[in-house]
């Protein structure tokens, strides 16, 4: 006997971008179920930077090295693409990793007492 547990699209349909897993368990003499648990996968989010006309440009560049792993020419690229456009992504994250890379830009502008700004934005 086949025992289903769930909404019967749930199990069949598969939409393709989930990460999705059937687990089939035995559940007794000649009884199993076929559980599919769905897990979604998480919202992604952009770290912004934010042009300004007093942050000079090494420190932002050193930022993206420090904060985003860039090499120099990424981070020179960057940066430059910040200056004249006024916004650039500097990576894309999970939410708590966005949030965490936003206070660390914004705290250390500030010990440098740059007005360098950093936000997030959801993809
Ligand atoms: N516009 C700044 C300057 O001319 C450089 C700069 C680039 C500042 C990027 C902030 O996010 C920024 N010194």
């Amino acid at each position: 006997m086949l025992i289903l547990r769930g909404n019967i699209n749930d199990i069949f349909c598969n939409s393709g971008d989930d990460d999705d897993r059937i687990d089939n368990g035995v559940i007794g003499p000649g009884v199993s179920e076929k559980v599919k648990e769905k897990t979604k996968k998480p919202s992604l989010y952009k770290v912004l930077l934010l042009n300004d006309d007093y942050t000079p440009m090494e420190f932002v560049v050193y930022i993206l090295e420090q904060f985003f792993n860039k090499s120099r020419q990424e981070a020179e690229n960057i940066m430059l693409h910040v200056h004249h456009r006024g916004v650039g992504v500097c990576g894309v994250f999970t939410y708590e990793v966005a949030e965490t890379k936003v206070t660390q830009v914004m705290l250390f502008a500030q010990e440098h007492q740059h007005p360098l700004q950093c936000t997030m934005e959801k993809e």
